[in-house]
Protein backbone atom coordinates (compact mmCIF):
# COMPACT_ATOMS: atom_id res chain seq x y z
CA UNK A 1 0.00 0.00 0.00
CA UNK A 2 1.28 3.46 -0.77
CA UNK A 3 1.74 5.99 1.64
CA UNK A 4 -1.59 7.95 2.20
CA UNK A 5 -3.58 4.57 2.40
CA UNK A 6 -1.10 2.95 4.92
CA UNK A 7 -1.76 6.16 7.31
CA UNK A 8 -5.56 5.74 6.77
CA UNK A 9 -5.59 1.98 7.46
CA UNK A 10 -3.05 2.75 10.43
CA UNK A 11 -5.30 5.42 12.00
CA UNK A 12 -8.86 3.44 10.93
CA UNK A 13 -7.17 0.27 13.83
CA UNK A 14 -7.31 3.33 16.53
CA UNK A 15 -10.61 5.55 15.25
CA UNK A 16 -12.84 6.77 12.54
CA UNK A 17 -11.42 9.22 10.45
CA UNK A 18 -13.31 12.13 9.10
CA UNK A 19 -12.20 14.07 5.98
CA UNK A 20 -13.15 17.72 4.96
CA UNK A 21 -13.74 18.04 1.33
CA UNK A 22 -12.82 21.50 -0.15
CA UNK A 23 -14.22 22.07 -4.00
CA UNK A 24 -12.18 24.90 -5.93
CA UNK A 25 -15.06 26.15 -7.33
CA UNK A 26 -16.51 27.31 -4.21
CA UNK A 27 -13.28 28.09 -1.88
CA UNK A 28 -10.41 30.78 -2.79
CA UNK A 29 -7.03 29.36 -1.98
CA UNK A 30 -7.04 32.05 0.22
CA UNK A 31 -9.71 30.57 1.90
CA UNK A 32 -8.72 27.10 1.44
CA UNK A 33 -5.68 27.79 3.38
CA UNK A 34 -7.05 29.06 6.43
CA UNK A 35 -9.71 25.93 6.17
CA UNK A 36 -6.82 23.44 6.31
CA UNK A 37 -4.83 24.98 9.05
CA UNK A 38 -7.50 25.42 11.25
CA UNK A 39 -8.88 21.62 9.92
CA UNK A 40 -5.37 20.77 11.42
CA UNK A 41 -5.55 21.97 14.62
CA UNK A 42 -9.11 20.66 15.70
CA UNK A 43 -7.81 17.10 14.50
CA UNK A 44 -9.19 16.56 11.00
CA UNK A 45 -7.65 13.07 9.16
CA UNK A 46 -7.59 14.41 5.63
CA UNK A 47 -8.58 17.16 3.19
CA UNK A 48 -10.09 16.09 -0.12
CA UNK A 49 -10.75 18.56 -3.03
CA UNK A 50 -12.73 18.08 -6.34
CA UNK A 51 -15.74 18.63 -7.59
CA UNK A 52 -18.17 18.28 -10.09
CA UNK A 53 -17.95 21.11 -12.35
CA UNK A 54 -14.91 23.35 -12.52
CA UNK A 55 -12.58 21.79 -10.27
CA UNK A 56 -10.44 21.69 -12.75
CA UNK A 57 -6.28 23.29 -14.10
CA UNK A 58 -5.37 26.62 -12.45
CA UNK A 59 -8.02 26.85 -10.31
CA UNK A 60 -7.18 23.49 -8.64
CA UNK A 61 -3.72 23.23 -8.32
CA UNK A 62 -4.17 26.71 -6.31
CA UNK A 63 -6.33 25.50 -4.06
CA UNK A 64 -4.39 22.06 -3.45
CA UNK A 65 -0.62 23.96 -3.68
CA UNK A 66 -2.48 26.34 -0.62
CA UNK A 67 -3.55 23.39 1.47
CA UNK A 68 0.13 21.99 1.38
CA UNK A 69 1.82 25.59 2.25
CA UNK A 70 -0.69 25.61 5.19
CA UNK A 71 -0.91 21.85 6.64
CA UNK A 72 0.54 18.90 7.14
CA UNK A 73 -2.54 16.79 6.41
CA UNK A 74 -2.62 14.41 3.40
CA UNK A 75 -4.69 15.83 0.37
CA UNK A 76 -6.76 13.71 -1.53
CA UNK A 77 -7.76 14.23 -5.24
CA UNK A 78 -12.05 13.64 -5.66
CA UNK A 79 -11.77 14.09 -9.17
CA UNK A 80 -15.00 14.71 -11.10
CA UNK A 81 -13.23 13.36 -14.37
CA UNK A 82 -9.99 12.96 -15.58
CA UNK A 83 -9.72 17.00 -15.59
CA UNK A 84 -9.36 16.53 -11.69
CA UNK A 85 -5.67 15.85 -11.22
CA UNK A 86 -3.08 18.09 -9.87
CA UNK A 87 0.38 17.16 -9.13
CA UNK A 88 0.54 19.08 -6.06
CA UNK A 89 -1.49 16.41 -4.73
CA UNK A 90 -0.29 13.28 -2.44
CA UNK A 91 -2.96 10.95 -3.77
CA UNK A 92 -6.09 10.46 -6.09
CA UNK A 93 -9.03 8.94 -4.85
CA UNK A 94 -9.37 6.28 -8.44
CA UNK A 95 -12.60 6.01 -8.66
CA UNK A 96 -15.35 4.39 -10.70
CA UNK A 97 -18.80 5.55 -10.48
CA UNK A 98 -20.40 2.12 -10.68
CA UNK A 99 -23.69 2.67 -10.95
CA UNK A 100 -23.51 5.26 -14.03
CA UNK A 101 -24.99 4.56 -17.25
CA UNK A 102 -22.60 6.11 -18.92
CA UNK A 103 -19.48 4.39 -19.33
CA UNK A 104 -17.49 7.43 -19.11
CA UNK A 105 -17.66 8.11 -15.52
CA UNK A 106 -16.86 4.52 -15.12
CA UNK A 107 -14.00 3.42 -16.98
CA UNK A 108 -13.50 5.94 -19.53
CA UNK A 109 -12.51 9.15 -17.41
CA UNK A 110 -9.99 6.70 -15.74
CA UNK A 111 -8.26 5.69 -18.74
CA UNK A 112 -7.75 9.27 -19.65
CA UNK A 113 -6.42 10.30 -16.18
CA UNK A 114 -4.26 7.06 -16.22
CA UNK A 115 -0.63 8.29 -17.24
CA UNK A 116 -1.11 12.03 -15.73
CA UNK A 117 -1.26 9.94 -12.19
CA UNK A 118 1.45 7.69 -13.38
CA UNK A 119 3.63 10.96 -14.83
CA UNK A 120 2.69 13.25 -11.62
CA UNK A 121 3.25 10.16 -9.06
CA UNK A 122 0.06 10.65 -7.50
CA UNK A 123 -0.77 7.60 -5.06
CA UNK A 124 -3.92 6.38 -6.84
CA UNK A 125 -6.27 4.37 -3.78
CA UNK A 126 -8.82 2.28 -6.02
CA UNK A 127 -12.47 3.15 -4.51
CA UNK A 128 -16.21 2.20 -5.72
CA UNK A 129 -18.39 5.31 -5.70
CA UNK A 130 -22.16 4.24 -5.22
CA UNK A 131 -24.53 7.87 -6.12
CA UNK A 132 -27.38 7.34 -3.42
CA UNK A 133 -30.94 9.65 -3.84
CA UNK A 134 -30.98 11.83 -4.04
CA UNK A 135 -27.40 12.30 -6.08
CA UNK A 136 -27.50 16.01 -6.50
CA UNK A 137 -25.43 17.71 -8.67
CA UNK A 138 -22.71 14.67 -9.04
CA UNK A 139 -25.47 12.32 -10.00
CA UNK A 140 -27.05 14.43 -12.57
CA UNK A 141 -23.26 15.29 -14.03
CA UNK A 142 -22.58 11.54 -13.58
CA UNK A 143 -25.36 10.22 -15.60
CA UNK A 144 -26.03 8.08 -12.17
CA UNK A 145 -28.99 5.93 -11.76
CA UNK A 146 -29.15 6.82 -8.03
CA UNK A 147 -29.69 3.76 -5.78
CA UNK A 148 -33.17 4.25 -4.19
CA UNK A 149 -32.81 5.05 -0.02
CA UNK A 150 -35.32 2.29 0.60
CA UNK A 151 -33.01 -0.35 -0.68
CA UNK A 152 -30.23 -1.13 1.07
CA UNK A 153 -29.82 -4.49 -0.60
CA UNK A 154 -28.71 -2.63 -3.75
CA UNK A 155 -26.13 -0.77 -2.16
CA UNK A 156 -25.03 -3.43 -0.61
CA UNK A 157 -24.99 -5.86 -3.61
CA UNK A 158 -22.91 -2.97 -5.34
CA UNK A 159 -20.34 -2.79 -3.05
CA UNK A 160 -19.40 -5.92 -3.01
CA UNK A 161 -18.96 -6.08 -6.54
CA UNK A 162 -16.64 -3.16 -6.53
CA UNK A 163 -14.63 -4.86 -3.61
CA UNK A 164 -14.42 -8.15 -5.65
CA UNK A 165 -13.50 -6.11 -8.74
CA UNK A 166 -10.27 -5.04 -6.29
CA UNK A 167 -11.49 -1.54 -5.43
CA UNK A 168 -9.90 -1.24 -1.87
CA UNK A 169 -12.67 1.46 -0.55
CA UNK A 170 -16.38 1.95 -0.95
CA UNK A 171 -17.85 5.64 -1.08
CA UNK A 172 -21.61 5.90 -0.23
CA UNK A 173 -22.83 9.56 -1.61
CA UNK A 174 -25.76 10.82 -1.23
CA UNK A 175 -24.46 13.89 -3.14
CA UNK A 176 -22.81 17.47 -1.98
CA UNK A 177 -25.68 19.15 -0.21
CA UNK A 178 -28.09 16.01 0.02
CA UNK A 179 -31.43 17.56 2.13
CA UNK A 180 -31.02 13.95 3.69
CA UNK A 181 -27.55 11.96 4.45
CA UNK A 182 -27.30 8.18 3.11
CA UNK A 183 -30.12 6.44 5.31
CA UNK A 184 -28.25 4.93 8.59
CA UNK A 185 -29.95 1.24 7.42
CA UNK A 186 -28.15 1.18 3.87
CA UNK A 187 -25.28 2.27 5.65
CA UNK A 188 -25.33 -1.02 8.31
CA UNK A 189 -26.44 -3.50 5.36
CA UNK A 190 -23.59 -2.38 3.08
CA UNK A 191 -20.92 -2.40 5.80
CA UNK A 192 -22.31 -6.42 7.39
CA UNK A 193 -21.35 -7.52 3.65
CA UNK A 194 -17.75 -5.47 3.18
CA UNK A 195 -14.25 -5.79 4.47
CA UNK A 196 -12.91 -3.03 2.72
CA UNK A 197 -13.40 0.69 4.64
CA UNK A 198 -16.18 2.49 4.10
CA UNK A 199 -16.34 6.35 3.69
CA UNK A 200 -20.06 8.09 3.38
CA UNK A 201 -20.72 11.48 2.61
CA UNK A 202 -23.56 14.06 1.34
CA UNK A 203 -25.46 16.21 3.40
CA UNK A 204 -23.81 15.46 6.94
CA UNK A 205 -24.12 18.64 9.04
CA UNK A 206 -24.62 18.10 12.13
CA UNK A 207 -23.00 16.15 15.48
CA UNK A 208 -26.06 14.35 15.29
CA UNK A 209 -25.98 13.02 11.79
CA UNK A 210 -22.17 12.37 12.55
CA UNK A 211 -22.51 10.48 15.41
CA UNK A 212 -25.26 8.22 13.40
CA UNK A 213 -23.48 7.76 10.45
CA UNK A 214 -20.37 6.76 12.36
CA UNK A 215 -22.53 4.00 14.64
CA UNK A 216 -24.17 2.79 11.70
CA UNK A 217 -21.01 1.43 9.77
CA UNK A 218 -19.27 5.03 8.12
CA UNK A 219 -15.22 4.02 9.21
CA UNK A 220 -14.46 7.56 7.31
CA UNK A 221 -17.22 10.41 6.94
CA UNK A 222 -16.74 13.12 4.42
CA UNK A 223 -18.23 16.98 5.31
CA UNK A 224 -17.91 19.69 2.83
CA UNK A 225 -21.18 22.13 2.76
CA UNK A 226 -21.24 22.41 6.39
CA UNK A 227 -17.52 23.62 6.57
CA UNK A 228 -17.62 25.38 3.50
CA UNK A 229 -20.37 27.35 3.73
CA UNK A 230 -20.28 28.17 7.46
CA UNK A 231 -20.22 32.03 6.86
CA UNK A 232 -16.64 32.42 9.47
CA UNK A 233 -13.63 30.72 10.25
CA UNK A 234 -14.68 30.64 13.86
CA UNK A 235 -18.31 29.22 12.62
CA UNK A 236 -16.82 26.17 10.68
CA UNK A 237 -14.12 25.52 13.54
CA UNK A 238 -17.19 25.18 15.79
CA UNK A 239 -19.36 23.23 13.36
CA UNK A 240 -16.03 20.67 12.97
CA UNK A 241 -15.22 20.04 16.13
CA UNK A 242 -18.91 19.12 16.95
CA UNK A 243 -18.58 17.11 13.64
CA UNK A 244 -15.56 15.65 14.75
CA UNK A 245 -17.11 14.83 18.02
CA UNK A 246 -20.18 12.57 16.43
CA UNK A 247 -17.34 10.63 14.50
CA UNK A 248 -14.84 9.71 16.76
CA UNK A 249 -17.31 9.41 20.20
C1 LIG B 1 -19.86 15.42 -1.54
O1 LIG B 1 -19.98 13.73 0.06
C2 LIG B 1 -19.45 14.99 -0.18
O2 LIG B 1 -19.18 14.73 -2.51
C3 LIG B 1 -19.79 16.03 0.85
O3 LIG B 1 -21.15 16.41 0.85
O4 LIG B 1 -21.13 18.91 0.84
O5 LIG B 1 -23.13 17.66 1.67
O6 LIG B 1 -21.03 17.71 3.00
P1 LIG B 1 -21.64 17.74 1.65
Amino acid sequence: LGKVESYIHEKLEKEKLHFVLLDPDDVSPEEASKIAKMCEEVGVDAIMVGGSTGAEGEVLDSVVRAIKESSSLPVILFPGSHGGISKYADAIFFMSLLNSRNPFFITGAQALGAFTVKRYCIEPIPMAYLIIEPGETVGWVGDAKPIPRHKPKIAAAYALAGQYLGMRLVYLEAGSGAPEHVPNRMIRVVKSVIDVPLIVGGGIRTYEDAREVAQSGADIIVTGTAIEKAGSLEEARKRLESLIKGVKG
